[in-house]
């Protein structure tokens, strides 16, 4: 694949930085010797994705949110189709409410992702139309939603019918808050057209995609990986990348159900925390990473708990105090912490949510 013009500067593959071989802390870094033995089609890769790749290892980046949004903005200005990848597991953290401001006329498509992570047992068609309302809720018009799966490539066939549908001969711009999974499933299609696997950087951290990399799919189709929006009410902002492993679910998501009485609260490690405050007996049911360890206290003596095993025995846990969240439940409902998880609460009840400040705590009718 001929990855840039020879008179265009040089851009690293993994995550479209500007190559430069004078300052190692500065973004697209590549030691000259290493520039030197660049092949022929100009794939190169620079140290931070280097290590990325190779060791899983971040280094931090001096872009700011305005520099992605400066990104964004230049979107609206070109006749695109604008793919907006949303995380299906934290569809509330991954919205962009302001997108149809970003990108102008152009054309919708939406993809949730990481459908992988949701319990199986949930209906594709239902969660489509879940996907839809929201959308149209933050006044999104989009000419479809697929909810699907990048890592696992599934549905990446149905996802190119509809950019050829919808392309009209424009470029296609992927877009998304980070971490939704846009990088990997921009490899993902260039896999499926090409051959050619993992050519792009992803990896568990936000902020992995740097600039805007141009990639030639076919003779007329350019597909373009942009960096991230931060979204900051998502919890990934506020973990060490150690303790971000810890959350993020890589498979199916095993419901567990707690049989909870009033005056009883659970905590999901040391992040955030659910106090049933009023209402019968029942069963609650949570929706987190599965390596998430979750410790049953009794209410009264929940503060002192978290106070002394905060960090040992409720991990991870972040410095911040938690901030509390009261909902006051009438039907079945989700209490949703972003990127997090979800506590599904089955009858009337007086629930409060605890999270780390900034953190989006919100409730939604219950998804299962
Ligand atoms: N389970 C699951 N994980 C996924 C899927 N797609 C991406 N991921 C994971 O999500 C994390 C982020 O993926 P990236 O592709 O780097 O996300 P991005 O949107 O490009 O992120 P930025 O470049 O930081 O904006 C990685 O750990 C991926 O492995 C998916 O379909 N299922
Ligand atoms: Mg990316």
């Amino acid at each position: 694949m001929e990855i840039m013009d020879k008179n265009e500067e040089l851009r690293c593959i993994g995550c479209g930085a500007v190559i430069q071989t004078e300052a190692p802390k500065e973004l697209g870094y590549l030691p000259q010797a290493a520039l030197d033995k660049k092949t022929e089609d100009n794939a190169v890769y620079c140290q931070r994705c280097f290590r990325l790749r190779n060791y899983n290892e971040i280094a931090p980046t001096s872009l700011t949110d305005e520099d992605f949004q400066k990104l964004l903005l230049k979107i609206g200005q070109k006749n695109a189709l604008v793919v907006n990848v949303v995380d299906i597991f934290d569809l509330n953290g991954s919205m962009i409410p302001d997108l149809q401001k970003y990108v102008g006329k152009n054309d919708i498509l939406v993809v949730a992702n990481k459908l992988d992570v949701l319990p199986h047992s949930l209906n594709p068609a239902k969660l489509t139309k879940w996907v839809e309302k929201q959308m149209k809720a933050i006044g999104l018009k989009t000419k479809a939603v697929l909810v699907m799966s990048a890592k696992r490539e599934y549905d990446i066939y149905e996802l190119l019918e509809l950019v050829a549908t919808y392309k009209k001969n424009r470029d296609v711009y992927i877009v998304g808050v980070t971490n939704v999974g846009k990088s990997t499933l921009t490899n993902a299609i260039i896999k499926y057209e090409t051959g050619m696997a993992d050519l792009v950087t992803t990896s568990r951290f936000p902020g992995t995609t740097l600039d805007q990399i141009e990639l030639p799919l076919n003779d007329d189709t350019v597909l373009i990986d942009t960096p991230g929006i931060i979204h900051k009410g998502q919890m990934a902002h506020y973990l060490s990348p150690e303790d971000l492993k810890l959350v993020s679910p890589k498979k199916e998501i095993k419901p567990k159900t707690w049989q909870l009485n009033p005056d009883q609260t659970l905590f999901l490690g040391g992040l955030a925390r659910f106090d049933f405050v009023s209402g019968s007996k029942q069963g609650f049911t949570t929706y987190f990473d599965n390596e998430l360890s979750i410790h049953r206290t009794k209410l009264e003596g929940a503060d002192e708990f978290y106070q002394k095993h905060a960090g040992e025995l409720l991990v991870p846990s972040v410095s911040k105090d938690l901030v509390r969240h009261e909902f006051n439940i009438k039907t079945k409902s989700d209490i949703v912490v972003a990127g997090l998880g979800w506590i599904c609460v089955a009858e009337k009840s007086t629930v409060v949510a605890w999270a780390p400040a900034g953190v989006d705590v919100l409730v939604r009718k219950a998804l299962v």
